[in-house]
C-alpha cells in the first residue's frame, strides 16, 4: 500500500481550496464560512472508502481484514448500530462524537478491539471515531464501517439518508469510495444482484465506476468447492453487464471471515498444531462435511470443545477445508497456510481495487466533494451571494487543468436518474477511457503499446468523437460527455507527442 498523496500532488484539490479561500475570505461569520473552512481542510485529508451493504453482509469483517486487525465486533446479528471512522492517529482510542457536539473519549481494550459498552445511548451518538496507529491501511485511507441497510433493495436513497456521501443532514461521513457488499453465499439470486448493483445509483449519490466496487461476500457459505471460482464467474458475468458498467469499478468475490483471520493474524501456533494433527487423522476425511462433525473429530483427536468453536469462527468450515488440503500437499508453517488462505479467501483483489483504483483518484475525489459542497451551502447564501459562489464553482471546473473533473461529470451523467442515454460502444469507451490506468490502458491498447501505437490510437480517437459530436442527431447531454472524451483523447494524444519529441 503506498502512502497518502499529500497536499504537493494534489493539483485539483489545491486549486479547489484556493477558490474556496477566496470565498471565505468574502463571506462574513456564519454557518456557511465555517463550514466551508471545514471543506477546506478535508481536501488535505486522506481517501475515505466506506463499507456498506444488508445488514449481517460481513461488513465489519471486511473492515477488519482491511485493517488487517481485528478492531471492529462482528456477529451473526445485527451489530454495527453506529457509523465508526477509522482513522490514523498516533494516540490509540476511541471518541465518542454525540449528537449534541460533546465527544467522549474511551480507550481500544487490551487486545485492541473496540470497547463493548460506550456507556452512552446509541441514539446520543453521532459518529465513533477510532484512532489507530498500527495499522498500515489507515496510513493511506479512513475507513468506515456502516450499520447494514434493511434489505437488498434499500440502496442509493438509503445510503444518502444514512449520511454514507455528502448530502443533506447535519453531518455525513463523506465518503469518496465505496465498497458495496451483497451477501452471496446462501443466497444465489443473480438478478436480484444485478438490480441491487443498479440501485445503487441514485440521482443524489456520487457512486459509479470511478470510486465504487461491489463485492459478492460469504462466498463460502454454500459448501461449494471452489467458491473462488464459482462466485468470480457470476461476478465476471456481473461486473460486464452493460448496465454495470458505468456503476461499478468491478465486481468481486469475498470470503471476508477468512480474510480477517489471516490478515489480523488470528490463528496461533497451537491452532496450527491441532490442524496438522487432523491433516494426518482418520477424522480428516469428514471433519468438513459438517459443523458437528468437525467438532467430533476433534474431540477425537483429543481437542477441547473450545478449540473446535475458535477454529469454526475464525476459518468457518470451508477454511477448514482448505487448511487440511494445503496441509496435506505440503504446507509446512503458519505463515505458508496464511499465504494460500489469503489467496482463497479473494481479499487481494479488494485491496487491489483500493490500491489501484480508487486510491490514485484520491486528488480528483476530494475535489469533487469540495465543489459539490460549494454548491450545497450556496444555497444557504442570499440568492445573489448564492448565485456568485455557484458560478466561481461552475467556471472552475471549466478551467484546462480540472479535466478529471469533468471526466468524473460525465460518468456520472450517463447512469442514475435521467442518465445521458450514450451509444453502448462509447460507454464501453468512455469506461476505459475513465479507468486509473496508463495510457495505453486508457485507450483499449495493449500493454506493450509504443508511444506511437499511443499517438496514433489517441489521434484516431479524437477525430472519431468529433465527428460523433458534430452529427446533429447527438443530443446536448450526449455531446457534452462526447466533448469530454475528445479533450480526453487530444490530452492523451498530446502526452504521446511531447513524449516522441523528447525522445
Ligand atoms: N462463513 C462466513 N462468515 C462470515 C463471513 N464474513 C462474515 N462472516 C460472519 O458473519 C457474521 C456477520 O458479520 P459482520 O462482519 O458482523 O457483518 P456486518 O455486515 O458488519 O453486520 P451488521 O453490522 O450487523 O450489519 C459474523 O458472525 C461474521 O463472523 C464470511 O466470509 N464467511
Ligand atoms: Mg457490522
Amino acid at each position: 500500500m503506498v502512502d497518502a498523496p499529500t497536499e504537493s500532488v494534489r493539483p485539483l484539490s489545491r486549486r479547489v481550496g484556493q477558490m474556496l479561500r477566496a470565498q471565505i475570505d468574502e463571506l462574513g461569520p456564519g454557518a456557511v464560512r465555517d463550514q466551508l473552512i471545514a471543506e477546506c481542510a478535508r481536501l488535505d485529508r486522506p481517501l475515505r472508502v466506506a463499507v456498506a451493504g444488508q445488514v449481517s453482509a460481513g461488513k465489519s469483517t471486511m473492515v477488519n481484514a482491511l485493517l488487517a486487525r481485528r478492531v471492529a465486533p462482528t456477529g451473526a446479528a445485527e451489530t454495527t448500530r453506529l457509523f465508526a471512522l477509522y482513522e490514523f492517529d498516533e494516540n490509540e482510542g476511541v471518541d465518542i462524537e454525540l449528537a449534541d457536539g460533546r465527544v467522549l473519549r474511551r480507550s481500544l481494550r487490551a487486545d485492541g478491539s473496540m470497547p463493548t459498552e460506550l456507556g452512552v445511548p446509541p441514539q446520543a451518538v453521532d459518529l465513533l471515531r477510532v484512532r489507530l496507529s498500527s495499522s498500515a491501511m489507515v496510513s493511506a485511507v479512513t475507513l468506515v464501517d456502516t450499520p447494514g441497510l434493511d434489505s437488498v433493495r434499500e440502496t442509493a436513497s438509503a445510503l444518502t439518508e444514512r449520511r454514507i456521501f455528502g448530502g443533506e443532514g447535519s453531518t455525513t461521513v463523506d465518503a469518496d469510495a465505496l465498497i458495496f457488499l451483497l451477501q452471496a453465499g446462501g443466497r444465489n439470486r443473480e438478478t436480484e444482484w444485478l438490480s441491487a448493483f443498479r440501485e445503487l445509483t441514485g440521482s443524489s449519490l456520487a457512486s459509479c465506476s470511478i470510486n465504487t466496487v461491489g463485492v459478492l461476500s460469504k462466498i463460502d457459505q454454500d459448501n461449494d468447492p471452489e467458491p473462488l471460482r464459482q462466485f468470480g464467474r457470476i461476478a465476471q458475468r456481473l461486473a460486464r453487464e452493460p448496465a454495470l458498467r458505468l456503476q461499478l469499478a468491478t465486481v468481486v468475490p469475498v470470503a471476508g471471515l477468512l480474510a480477517e483471520t489471516v490478515r489480523a493474524g488470528l490463528l496461533t501456533e497451537d491452532h496450527f498444531a491441532s490442524l496438522q494433527a487432523l491433516a494426518t487423522s482418520l477424522g480428516a476425511r469428514y471433519a468438513t462435511a459438517s459443523v458437528p462433525l468437525f467438532y467430533k473429530a476433534i474431540s477425537e483427536l483429543g481437542g477441547h470443545e473450545l478449540l473446535a468453536e475458535e477454529l469454526i469462527s475464525r476459518l468457518g468450515l470451508f477454511g477448514v477445508d482448505r487448511t487440511l488440503a494445503g496441509l496435506q500437499s505440503g504446507v509446512e508453517t503458519l505463515g505458508e497456510l496464511y499465504r494460500v488462505l489469503l489467496r482463497e479467501s479473494g481479499f487481494e483483489a479488494i485491496s487491489a481495487v483500493i490500491s489501484q483504483a480508487f486510491m490514485p483518484r484520491t486528488d480528483v475525489l476530494k475535489a469533487d466533494q469540495a465543489l459539490a459542497a460549494t454548491t450545497r451551502l450556496s444555497y444557504q447564501l442570499p440568492e445573489m451571494a448564492g448565485a456568485r459562489m455557484r458560478s466561481v464553482a461552475e467556471e472552475l471546473v471549466l478551467e484546462p487543468s480540472m479535466h478529471q473533473l469533468r471526466e468524473l461529470h460525465a460518468v456520472r451523467a450517463c447512469i442514475g436518474d435521467d442518465a445521458v442515454e450514450l451509444p453502448a460502444n462509447l460507454q464501453e469507451e468512455l469506461r476505459t477511457l475513465t479507468g486509473s490506468g496508463t495510457a495505453a490502458q486508457r485507450l483499449g491498447l495493449p500493454a506493450n503499446a509504443t508511444a506511437d501505437d499511443i499517438r496514433s490510437a489517441a489521434r484516431r480517437k479524437a477525430m472519431e468523437a468529433i465527428a460523433v459530436g458534430a452529427d446533429p442527431t447527438v443530443g446536448p447531454g450526449e455531446r457534452r460527455v462526447i466533448d469530454v472524451m475528445r479533450m480526453s483523447y487530444a490530452a492523451l494524444w498530446q502526452q504521446a507527442d511531447d513524449q516522441l519529441a523528447a525522445t
